[in-house]
């Protein structure tokens, strides 16, 4: 039995660190209640598997939250035939062998791209000067989208994501990520008119040619999964990617042995996930009143499942505060053997990118191990986290040691003068 308490989700403490919130609500059995928002915040792990694959938890609260600047729905609020027959066509264009074999490829480089400015002068800023870049790069690539409007996009994708995760927005706000989401289908429209006439093999062409029940998609409803892909790619990867390298960074002796065997990347990735989800929130809303660990929520609340705390969960993983990547591997990974970790969310809306984004997560890894030797923070580096509902770094300042392909660049190109190639780091 919880004890139901109030708690500010907007408080400037929570926003710092939310972590000592979360293992209080595990310390004392609490849910919280935030009475400005009506919201019920549930972090134990038990009660968000339970509301993940409840179908009396709806995913309602997404209407008002990302409808409008996804322009039409996005499919984590599909159900029944719809949701099974779209969701099908993503996972086959994310997931399918050959569309993989292009991912490794267009990953390799874009990451290797962005990396090569920034080896001469041996800093980087791993949210601001790559991270943020890559994610919108690596996401119009399999779409099937060019490269040079990028900049643009990932001006239009910041203000659709500041749409969905924020609490509160004045009208003005609220107006603009609105009209950048519409730009940004304006954008994409003659694209996937094209492919609707001349296939290829990408994601929007495949999202154009693929029928359901004998239907191709309308372009409004392909323009809308693209907005999907879109933002659910792009917003958490630049941040995952960050809080990979802060805790290996902070775990000298974790981050030796990875570097002694790539193949712990994985379960590093993981681990990051779980100590550090990047998407912190789920929002659920249920259609009938329910009791969960006996606190009663009345019907159409706004539920909020506390991804972050539902994986430090001390029931089900232990000493769940620490960053240790062997828990997968010593019998420490859980206390019930099976448990995992919610980052990708459960039941019928688990993420349906969760394969792709492991893989781009460890492809790009292992491309910044490569290049960047004696990887540290930089001397004055302050480090900070932002966002409730998505969260990640806002910057990771680095320094490191450049190591250059083995082929490139040949002597005597312009690359041959370190210093005069270092770009201004973006945030200074
Ligand atoms: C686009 C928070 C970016 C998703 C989302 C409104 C629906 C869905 C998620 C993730 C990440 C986003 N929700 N991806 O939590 O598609």
């Amino acid at each position: 039995m919880s004890i139901l308490t109030r708690f500010q989700i907007d408080s400037a403490d929570f926003a710092r660190d939310p972590y000592p919130a979360y293992e209080r609500l595990h310390r004392e059995d609490l849910m919280y209640f935030d009475p400005k928002y009506g919201a019920y915040l549930v972090g134990k792990y038990e009660d968000c598997v339970q509301i993940l694959t409840s179908p009396t938890f709806t995913t309602r609260p997404l209407t008002s939250r990302a409808e409008p600047v996804m322009r039409g729905r996005v499919l984590a609020q599909m159900e029944g035939d719809e949701h099974g027959s779209k969701r099908k066509i993503v996972v086959r264009g994310l997931n399918g062998k050959s569309h993989r074999e292009r991912f490794v490829p267009l990953i390799r480089q874009t990451a290797e791209r962005l990396l090569e400015p920034f080896l001469g002068c041996g800093k980087i800023d791993l949210v601001n000067d790559f991270g943020k870049d890559f994610a919108v790069g690596v996401t119009l690539g399999i779409l099937g989208l060019p490269l040079d409007n990028s900049a643009q996009v990932a001006i239009w994708h910041a203000a659709i994501a500041d749409f969905i995760t924020s609490l509160e927005m004045d009208q003005g706000r609220r107006d603009r990520n609105i009209e950048c989401s519409r730009l940004l289908a304006e954008y994409l429209r003659p694209f996937v008119e094209d492919r609707q006439r001349q296939p290829g093999d990408d994601l929007i062409s495949l999202l154009c040619s693929a029928e359901i029940d004998g239907q191709r998609m309308s372009t409004s409803e392909v323009i809308a999964l693209c907005l999907n892909v879109l933002a659910a790619a792009t917003e958490p990867a630049d941040k995952t990617l960050a809080l990979l390298f802060k805790h290996l960074i902070d775990h000298p002796e974790q981050f030796a042995a990875v570097l002694d065997d790539r193949v712990l990347l994985a379960d590093a990735i993981d681990e990051t996930l779980r100590i550090t989800p990047p998407v912190q929130l789920i929002p659920r809303q249920p259609s009938e009143g329910v009791t969960i660990s006996g606190v009663a929520i009345p019907g159409d609340s706004l539920v909020f499942c506390l991804i972050g705390a539902a994986n430090r969960d001390p029931k089900v993983f232990r000493d769940p505060g620490r960053f240790n990547l062997r828990r997968n591997k010593s019998g420490e990974r859980s206390l019930s053997g099976m448990a995992r970790h919610l980052a990708f969310g459960a039941g019928t809306h688990v993420c349906v990118g969760a394969a792709f984004s492991r893989l781009q997560l460890e492809v790009t890894a292992g491309v910044i191990l490569d290049r960047m030797r004696d990887i540290r923070y930089d001397s004055d580096f302050d480090y900070r986290e932002a966002g409730l509902y998505t969260r990640g770094p806002s910057s990771l300042r680095l320094s490191f040691i450049g190591v250059r392909p083995l082929s490139e660049p040949k002597p005597g190109s312009s690359h041959s003068d370190p210093a005069l190639r270092c770009p201004m780091s973006r945030d200074q």
